[in-house]
């Protein structure tokens, strides 16, 4: 995951929910996944739109992963002082799986009033970013003029043209859905 100290760029996560972590690698190099099957790691999935985790120096790149769309799946959320996007997953079997096959909102700087994802990162370190109550917050120097003294995009915004979607109900989906809902705070069997 490091090496002499510099972040490759290698996350483990459960993408598709069946229990076992895939092996995301986002760097200036490689931008793919790798699933463990019979035995070994598979090249399984590429990642869209050049997102990194981490840039040539190993200084965190603005990709963020969050499920954005309620479907159980993490997303990506990139974003620098260039360029960003948002992808959402959608599932499959590991035949089919499609991966982060919808671009909800994808640009380059300057934007002109378009849609755009705030700067993740300036310069390889947060720029002040991060997620809550289904909103990316952003608070730096340059937002102290805005009101509240942030910058703000509901995850409705983030998710562009595809706001109003639903993501499409599948079995994995369901029982995704139905596993968040029995671990919720309150929920019949929880005591
Ligand atoms: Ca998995
Ligand atoms: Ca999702």
């Amino acid at each position: 995951m490091a090496r002499d100290g510099r972040d490759q760029g290698v996350r483990l996560r459960d993408l598709d929910g069946d229990g076992t972590a895939e092996l995301l690698v986002a760097n200036e190099t490689t931008q793919a996944v790798w699933r463990f099957e019979d035995g070994q790691w598979r090249r399984w999935l590429p990642m869209p739109g050049r997102v990194r985790f981490v840039d040539s120096e190993g200084r965190d790149a603005g990709l963020r992963l969050r499920d954005l769309d309620g479907d159980g799946r993490d997303d990506l959320v990139f974003s620098d002082a260039t360029r960003f996007g948002v992808y959402l997953w959608r599932d499959g079997d590991a035949e089919t799986a499609s991966g982060w096959s919808v671009t909800a909102l994808e640009g380059e700087r300057p934007t002109a009033g378009q849609a755009d994802v705030p700067m993740i990162v300036r310069a390889g370190t947060n720029n002040g970013a991060w997620f809550h109550s289904r909103h990316l917050w952003i608070q730096n120097e340059d937002t102290a003029r805005l009101p509240d003294h942030v910058d703000r995009r509901s995850f409705e915004a983030l998710l562009g043209k595809v706001a109003h979607m639903p993501p499409p109900r599948t079995a994995a989906t369901i029982a995704a859905r139905d596993a968040r809902r029995s671990s919720m705070p309150g929920a019949i069997g929880c005591q």
